[in-house]
């Protein structure tokens, strides 16, 4: 333990030390090792009992460090430390009144947590794990991500440990009602732009989005992920499974590899699995498996489009569980509580959840020759896994990256809703294909290392974190 940190327990952490000297002159020299150790030690004091942030911010520490270290205007500015303080936390209770007439609470967050580069931009997830601590990691990952895309959105994140599980259409209807009355007088088009997670999909985004309207009196495209008839884009539903494609074909291109013939392993069977697997297959890939939190399904025949549109209209309206599909096709096994990764495959997609991907499931997956893994979902895979997979040479798409297509198509929904025009589906689909590629280039030209592979994670989190700490800089102290 660095010599500094002996006496920085928690108990001896006053208030005035808690918002003070972060990288103090006397470490400025040490090995970024020790800097970055010193850093979240201060982080876990300000923010205890929030581990999925702190893995976050620990994730981004260990790829940029060393470089920002050797930014003294970053330093002096104390760029780290400002943008590991969200501008804001907004906290309220959610009542509602079931079927069955019993009165419900439940709690509401949204974290706006970067505003400089644009408007707060980032989903809504409804889910029974949602804390804090969740909404905190997933808004300080959109801050990058939002950052890579080029487009002017900053970082934002909300939700409730609401479960729209086993609800009825009406108690969701009246979940969202009362969830947008309070969170209504802190979003607009020019403010903060929510959208679907895991949880909040079509449906609730009518709901969601109908009270706003009903509220502020405007229709504003103060939300995404709106269906067409009402002033969605095309191409939005599909886009983060698309965009985690492209982009993983753009990986393999650098080996001059592509999809075609490979194996795919998927988890996860809501959004974003469906449209990853469905790109796929349209690219010649064979996919192998879908999940959910019950267990995953293994076809080795392979889901075809068919097949996809079943497990399409189970998940999306039938509101069932993967399971079914193993009944439905003979061809296939279910596996009850357990995760996907023992599945030889070519190339991995994590769809689901966080921390669904562990250091031995990384493991198998490099013993059994995995090529190319692309992080659909938001931190899927944990610190040990990721260090794995980046040791193997595997290529490694990190999720600011990966599945950055999803938030880069609301951004085209919102300049379409703001010019008050429909771009057709092709036209939509170009865009988010060059958006994908120009954030593959910047993770390159940031993360090329020589004699490896490129390590997209240190790409992907310096591009980011460079635009947004330019914008801070020119914009003063705040
Ligand atoms: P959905 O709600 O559509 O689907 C979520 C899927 O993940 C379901 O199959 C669900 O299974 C499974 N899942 C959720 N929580 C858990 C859990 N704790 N353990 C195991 N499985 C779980 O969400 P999305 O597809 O939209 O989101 C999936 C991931 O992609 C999330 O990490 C999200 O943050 C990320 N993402 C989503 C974007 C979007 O545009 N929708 C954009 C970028 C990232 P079950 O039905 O059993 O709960
Ligand atoms: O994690 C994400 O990027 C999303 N859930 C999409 C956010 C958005 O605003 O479209």
């Amino acid at each position: 333990m660095p010599p500094w940190l002996c006496n920085t327990t928690l108990a001896s952490v006053d208030a005035a030390s808690t918002e003070s000297d972060f990288i103090a002159e006397d470490a400025m020299t040490a090995e970024p090792t020790a800097d970055i150790e010193r850093f979240m030690q201060r982080l876990k004091e300000r923010n205890p009992h929030e581990p999925e942030f702190h893995q976050a911010v620990q994730e981004l520490s260990e790829t940029i460090m060393g470089w920002y270290l050797d930014h003294d205007r970053y330093v002096n500015a104390r760029i780290l430390e400002r943008l590991t303080e969200p501008d804001r936390i907004i906290t309220f209770r959610v009542c509602w009144e079931d079927d069955s007439g019993e009165v419900r609470i439940n709690r509401g967050w949204r974290v706006q947590f970067n505003g400089a580069i644009g408007p707060y931009k980032g989903g809504l997830r409804f889910h029974p794990t949602v804390t804090q601590s969740v909404l905190k990691f997933l808004g300080f990952e959109q801050i990058f991500k939002n950052a890579l895309t080029g487009l002017p959105m900053g970082g934002g994140k909300g939700g409730a440990n609401f479960d729209p599980k086993g609800k009825s259409d009406r108690e969701v209807m009246r979940f969202c009602q009362s969830f947008m009355t309070e969170l209504g007088r802190h979003i607009g088009e020019n403010t903060d732009v929510p959208a679907g997670d895991i949880g909040v999909g079509a449906r609730e985004i009518g709901y969601l989005f109908g009270q706003y309207r009903r509220l502020s009196n405007a229709w504003t495209g103060a939300m995404t992920g709106k269906a067409f008839e009402y002033g969605g884009s095309l191409i939005r539903t599909e886009a983060t499974g698309y965009g985690t494609v492209y982009f993983t074909r753009e990986m393999l291109a650098t080996q001059g590899d592509g999809l075609d013939g490979k194996t795919a392993v998927i988890s996860g069977s809501g959004n974003v699995a469906q449209y990853c697997a469905e790109k796929l297959i349209e690219l010649g890939s064979k996919v192998l498996t879908l999940s959910d939190s019950g267990g995953f399904v293994h076809d080795p025949d392979g889901i075809d489009l068919e097949k996809l549109e079943w497990v399409k209209a189970l998940k999306n309206e039938r509101r069932g569980r993967i399971s079914a599909y193993a009944e439905q096709y003979p061809s296939a096994t279910y596996h009850a509580g357990q995760r996907p990764w023992g599945v030889t495959c070519d190339l991995a997609f994590p769809c689901a959840t966080q921390n669904e991907l562990d250091g031995d499931d990384a493991k198998t997956l490099i013993d059994n020759g995995v090529l190319a893994v692309a992080e659909g979902a938001n931190m899927p895979t944990t610190f040990a896994g990721v260090q794995a997979f980046v040791d193997a040479g595997v290529l490694f798409g990190p999720a600011k990256a990966v599945n950055a297509g999803g938030v880069a198509t609301s951004g085209l929904e919102q300049a379409q809703n703001a010019m008050r025009i429909r771009w057709t589906r092709e036209e939509v689909d170009a865009r988010l294909l060059s958006i994908m590629q120009d954030i593959h280039a910047k993770c390159v030209s940031f993360g090329a290392e020589r004699g490896r592979p490129t390590n997209y994670v240190k790409g992907a989190n310096i591009a980011g974190f460079q635009r947004v700490a330019e914008a801070m800089l020119a914009q003063g102290i705040s």
